[in-house]
């Protein structure tokens, strides 16, 4: 049985691949899983049948069989547990790999989420245009430190895992900003996990739905 996600019917960022469901979407076409997609529109997500999948409200979901699971991060290492590609077997690099999908979205993911909201949701604020460069020096901090511990590596460790994939998907976020172009041994690093076969999968599947050629 294929297991089934949820994305947006149609997504705000009209094929970005910025959605969420990309990365889950990454993660199974890098393990090689096939799988369905139930796609959901901003009311669906906040009806009963979702909110049942769902307490938040929110795509992804993750359904396979009786098991419901939310929460990307948590849906990509569901997915990876069973596959080397994504998380090593031996005990070590498996707990570094696992340590930088938390990083990613613990660590990176917030600052990179105020600069949606500080751009987009309280633009319009008065104070907007003062809170904004506190919280672009905010992500360069970081960009800074993941500039250092990566140097000329290719990945965050050894391999690639599921680690790197985490942190790509949230550093996909920064390209329209420019932040990532300051340090180019981490926009090297986001251009290598795109073109990644299995990425290049993800990213067209969630286009064909959103930005649909036209006839
Ligand atoms: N922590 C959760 C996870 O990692 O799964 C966050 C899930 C989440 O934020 N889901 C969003 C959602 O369902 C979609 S991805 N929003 C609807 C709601 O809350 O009512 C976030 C997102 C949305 C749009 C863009 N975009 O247009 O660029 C990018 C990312």
């Amino acid at each position: 049985m294929r297991p089934t996600i949820t994305a947006f019917q149609r997504s705000p960022d009209g094929g970005k691949g910025l959605a969420r469901d990309t990365r889950v979407r990454w993660a199974l076409e890098e393990v090689g899983e096939p799988y369905d997609v139930r796609l959901v529109s901003f009311e669906a997500m906040k009806e009963p049948a979702h909110l049942a999948k769902h307490p938040f409200g929110q795509i992804p979901t993750y359904e396979d069989g009786d098991l419901v699971v939310f929460e990307s991060g948590a849906i990509v290492l569901h997915i990876a547990q069973q596959h080397e590609v994504l998380l090593p077997k031996a005990a070590d690099p498996r707990a570094r790999a696992i340590t930088w999908m938390f990083a990613a979205l613990n660590t990176v993911e917030p600052p990179v989420l105020d600069l949606t909201i500080a751009r987009i949701v309280e633009g319009d604020k008065p104070w907007a245009q003062e809170r904004l460069p506190l919280v672009r020096d905010r992500i360069r901090a970081r960009l800074r430190q993941l500039s250092a511990h990566l140097g000329d590596a290719p990945w965050l460790e050894e391999t690639f895992s599921a680690g790197d994939l985490m942190m790509i998907s949230v550093l996909l976020r920064l390209r329209m900003s420019g932040l990532l172009d300051e340090y180019p041994n981490v926009a090297a690093y986001v251009t290598r996990g795109e073109a990644r076969p299995a990425y290049q999968r993800a990213f067209a599947s969630q286009l064909a739905i959103n930005a649909p050629p036209s006839s």
